[in-house]
């Protein structure tokens, strides 16, 4: 309340004041049409290319300047982040971020937020779980954001992008979503209202959102869940519009795993983006989890990144982690580091390919052991919170 109370008093005595971007808000960069001055108290810092960012430092009302190629700082840049961290090495590299994500109930674990809160190894954090539809709207019409708020003020604390995750999935959805026997119109509101409150709550936190996450079977054929077979495909740019509609600062993501290979899933993606395009359906980015398996990576990834980008879009790699038989030998750890690299150096070869998010950093806290028996170590942080091997490789292909 006094917030908004102070700012609508500045804003009626200092009118141009509307016109600044708030701390940790974006204030330039390619295709920004917003604000490109900050609050008092932040400075419009040049991340990359495509976003400049209000961060907290000594007031300026200068506008960012947006690079004229990609890789080329200005003069109004700061000096590029230096010493070692893959956020910082990654930021060298002229991408946005290296990232990870994380879950509230690791946060008590003083080991590992030592790491977790190092934005020189991690700019961009991601809630595994705390923004699901099952923790934010677990009846209908009541949200709860204590969770994902925590992940939020976090990332708020240590200076890190958020990527909130997500809006509409066929998964952790609350009973009365999944089983909810809704008219198209009843679906529609449902998911405009789950969109537009939570994406609202998080307006100008987050700098991209999976809007739609897994939309397709592996065979390309869309997934048979309530939204689908309700609405049909429908349902996607129902949400994507009222995500806009929420924070049209915030990139809107598609995210889904098994696209990273020409094929079926692959084609089906590009496809409906390239309908959604068509349509004139707010869509920004492609998120590629990449959940791969020591020695399978993709050949084509790259390709497949560079399909997408030729559409205009931006892409990230969402939720790298790279599986293996445990215990892990020491063959298939040195095999895991050049996996890593292949990946992140995909990432790298294509501009606009904005960041590499890994599903979670250490495999203490990796999802993959309680999925796929007998498999894990999938990270690059061991379950004693020591970099492995892929860590290098990571840090190879940031430095390539
Ligand atoms: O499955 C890996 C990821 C695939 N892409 C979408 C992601 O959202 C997904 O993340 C994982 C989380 O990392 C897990 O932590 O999604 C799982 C559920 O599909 C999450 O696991 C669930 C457990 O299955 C539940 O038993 C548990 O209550 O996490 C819940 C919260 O801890």
């Amino acid at each position: 309340m006094k917030l908004s109370v102070t700012f609508t008093l500045l804003a009626a005595v200092i009118p141009f004041a509307l016109a600044q971007s708030p701390e940790w808000g974006q204030c330039g960069g390619i295709g920004w049409t917003g604000a490109t001055t900050c609050v008092a108290g932040t400075v419009c810092t040049v991340q990359n290319a495509y976003y400049s960012q209000c961060l907290p430092g000594s007031a300026s009302s200068a506008p960012a300047t947006t690079p004229s190629s990609p890789s080329g700082p200005t003069s109004t840049a700061p000096p590029a982040p230096s010493g070692t961290g893959l956020n910082a090495l990654a930021k060298v590299a002229g991408k946005l971020y290296f990232g990870t994500a994380t879950d509230n109930g690791e946060l008590s674990d003083t080991a590992y937020t030592a790491i977790l809160d190092n934005n020189k190894e991690f700019g961009q954090i991601t809630p595994a779980n705390s923004m699901k539809w099952d923790a934010t709207e677990p009846t209908r019409g009541t949200f709860t954001f204590s969770g994902g708020d925590q992940i939020a003020n976090l990332a708020k604390t240590n200076g890190q992008l958020l990527r909130g995750h997500n809006c509409v999935w066929y998964n952790q959805l609350p009973s009365w979503v999944s089983n909810g026997q809704f008219t198209t119109a009843d679906l529609t509101t449902v998911i405009q209202n789950h969109c537009s409150t939570l994406v609202s709550h998080y307006k100008g936190q987050v700098y991209s959102w999976d809007v739609v996450n897994e939309p397709f079977n592996d065979d390309g054929t869309w997934r048979q869940d309530v939204f689908y077979n309700t609405l049909g495909t429908s349902y996607v740019s129902i949400a994507l519009k009222a995500a806009r509609a929420a924070d049209p600062n915030a990139k809107l993501y598609i995210n889904d795993y098994n696209i990273e290979q020409s094929g079926a899933k692959a084609t089906a993606m590009l496809n409906l983006v390239k309908q959604l395009i068509a349509d004139g359906v707010p869509i920004d980015g492609v998120g590629f989890q990449c959940h791969f398996i020591v020695g399978e990576v993709p050949g084509t990834f790259q390709t497949v990144l560079e399909q997408f980008t030729a559409l205009g879009l931006e892409v990230a790699i969402t939720e790298l982690d790279i599986r293996t038989t445990t215990p892990a030998s020491q063959s298939a750890l040195a095999q895991q580091q050049k996996d890593y690299q292949t990946v992140v150096q995909a990432c790298m070869n294509v501009e606009k390919c904005v960041g590499v998010t890994v599903w979670d950093f250490t495999d203490k806290y990796s999802w993959v052991p309680s999925t796929f028996s007998g498999q894990g170590a999938a990270c690059p942080w061991d379950q004693n919170l020591v970099k492995k091997p892929a860590y290098n490789g990571i840090v190879a292909a940031l430095t390539s």
